[in-house]
């Protein structure tokens, strides 16, 4: 009789013990909301509808996000693959670069540093001068081009995932 107290006891220890564990593992995990996906512990989603740059970031705005910004050649690739996921292919797509405030000072509209670029070949060549805005997928290496604000198209938004 003892001895089965003793296995209770040791028992309802290592439950208590592996209860602790998945506590611990759930304030590491973050979740997005629904159709947006994790990437890089950051929440990220392709509007297909055509905007324009200012438009598109009003929309991400609505959903509590920004244009997406992009930190890495990994993460890029990752975005690339969210369009083409969504049956986009490789479409040009804006995401959240402007210079609008000042020419070639490049800033993201989420207020991260741009540290990161994958700029095109001879671009952003503020062609016509008045290219202000950064869309992604441009030209044969689907790299980064400046081009025209007023321009319609589909985008990626970014917001921070939340602790679950
Ligand atoms: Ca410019
Ligand atoms: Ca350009």
């Amino acid at each position: 009789m003892k001895l089965l107290a003793v296995f209770l006891l040791v028992f309802s220890m290592m439950a208590l013990t592996s209860g602790h564990k998945r506590i611990v593992l759930q304030e590491k995990s973050f979740s997005c909301p629904c159709h947006w996906s994790q990437i890089n512990g950051r929440c990220f989603i392709f509007v297909a509808k055509p905007m324009t740059w200012a438009k598109a970031e009003k929309n991400c705005l609505s959903m509590g996000a920004n244009l997406a910004s992009v930190r890495n050649i990994k993460e890029y690739r990752q975005i690339q693959g969210l369009i083409l996921a969504a049956g986009y292919e490789t479409r040009e797509t804006w995401i959240g670069g402007s210079d609008a405030q000042e020419d070639r000072t490049w800033l993201w509209s989420d207020g991260s540093a741009l540290r990161f670029t994958n700029w095109c070949p001879k671009q952003p060549d503020n062609l016509t001068r008045k290219q202000e805005c950064l869309q992604m997928n441009y030209s044969a290496g689907k790299c980064w081009d400046d081009t025209e604000c007023s321009a319609k198209k589909p985008s990626v938004c970014v917001k921070k995932s939340c602790p679950r």
